[in-house]
């Protein structure tokens, strides 16, 4: 019988994985399993009090806001701010960051940008939901930490994660020394070690996408789809489709068995929907970290200059050859697709500018 190792005792095993202060990344990790525990209680019986459905307020997308996010949101910025670690959090239901002016915070050096419940529509129809969690050191030394200190590339992320609610409950977290998985056992209370060194297959046969916009999708895009459902035995195609609604429940599958994930620019997303803060960044760390891709489809998704809190961006991320095949498809048609994407002409070198 295997000796059940909890994320408190891998984190401290770890320590010299983190190239900072000890204990600072076991109590930030731990503020965030205590809060994901408490979301996780609330949203395993939702269907039990009245915890669903819409406040009626819009966030700051313009989307109805959901009780749960609302609750998920103040379950994680409660614990932030009282484990001490951290200076300002960025979440999506919040328009401005939020910065932690407390007596136990004031030498806090961490920012923390949190998607508190990705997926909350789902919770009503008992679909996995998750959290979506980024780390990134503060670029001043002293003062109070500003916006400028949260502005920073994905590639200045120093620890990231994500927490899936599922038929179990899980922990997925990168320091940049791979990716590890812990599922909760509630009859202790503890997350455990449970997937190690996750490794995504280079190549697999699931493609997730909304294709109910086909219309509205680039060309590189619609060229990749039919690609997935060519007749192939040599590459063991026609692909699954697999969409859930969920990008969380969509890409964990992916990191365990293969796949890839696209929500590319549309008509009616000129940028991609998905933020690239909270919820891009973060992913695409821990599934580089696990050998696969994620870009925006021509741009790794790390290297995108961040000049905005709710920014959004086109993700293709998942197996590695997957991703390379798409792209291949997206370059094809770059002047055409690429005019969706803001500031990319500038970061051409020399493949053409884009009317
Ligand atoms: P669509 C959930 O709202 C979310 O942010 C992701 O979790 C999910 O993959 C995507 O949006 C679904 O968007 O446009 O396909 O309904």
């Amino acid at each position: 019988m295997k000796a059940v190792k909890t994320l408190g005792q891998f984190i401290i095993e770890k320590q010299a994985d983190f190239p900072y202060a000890k204990g600072e990344l076991s109590r930030l990790l731990r503020d965030i399993g205590i809060a994901a525990k408490i979301v996780n209680r609330e949203i395993s019986k939702a269907g039990l009090i009245d915890i669903i459905g819409e406040t009626g307020e819009i966030n700051t997308h313009g989307e109805q806001q959901k009780k749960m996010d609302v609750y998920a949101n103040e379950q994680f910025i409660s614990a932030l701010q009282s484990g001490g670690e951290c200076c300002i959090v960025v979440s999506e239901e919040n328009d401005e960051h939020v910065y932690i002016d407390s007596e136990i915070s004031k030498n806090a050096k961490y920012i923390v940008a949190i998607d508190p419940l990705d997926g909350s529509s789902n919770i009503d129809v008992n679909v996995s939901v998750g959290t979506i969690f980024s780390i990134y050191r503060r670029k001043s030394d002293e003062g109070k930490a500003t916006l400028d200190d949260v502005l920073q590339k994905g590639t200045e992320q120093v620890a990231a994660g994500y927490v899936i609610y599922g038929s179990s409950t899980m922990l997925v977290y990168t320091t940049g020394k791979g990716v590890n998985g812990f599922t909760l056992d509630p009859s202790i209370g503890e997350f455990c070690l449970s997937h190690p060194e996750i490794s995504v297959p280079n190549q697999g046969n699931t493609y997730s996408i909304n294709e109910g916009y086909y219309t509205h999708l680039p060309a590189g895009v619609k060229k990749y789809i039919k690609y997935c459902q060519v007749e192939d035995d040599g590459t063991s195609r026609p692909y699954t489709s697999r969409y859930t609604g969920s990008m969380i429940a969509d890409i964990h599958r992916n990191l365990i068995k293969g796949g890839i994930f696209i929500y590319p620019a549309t008509s009616q997303y000129a940028n991609g929907k998905l933020r690239l803060v909270y919820e891009c960044n973060p992913m695409a760390f821990i599934v580089e970290q696990a050998g696969g891709k994620a870009s925006d489809g021509y741009r790794r998704i790390l290297d995108i200059e961040v000049t905005e809190l709710h920014q959004r961006s086109a993700i293709f991320i998942g197996s590695q050859k997957m991703i390379e095949k798409a792209e291949e498809m997206m370059a094809e048609f770059l002047p055409e697709n690429a005019k969706w994407i803001s500031g990319l002409n500038e970061k051409l070198n020399g493949v053409g500018q884009i009317n």
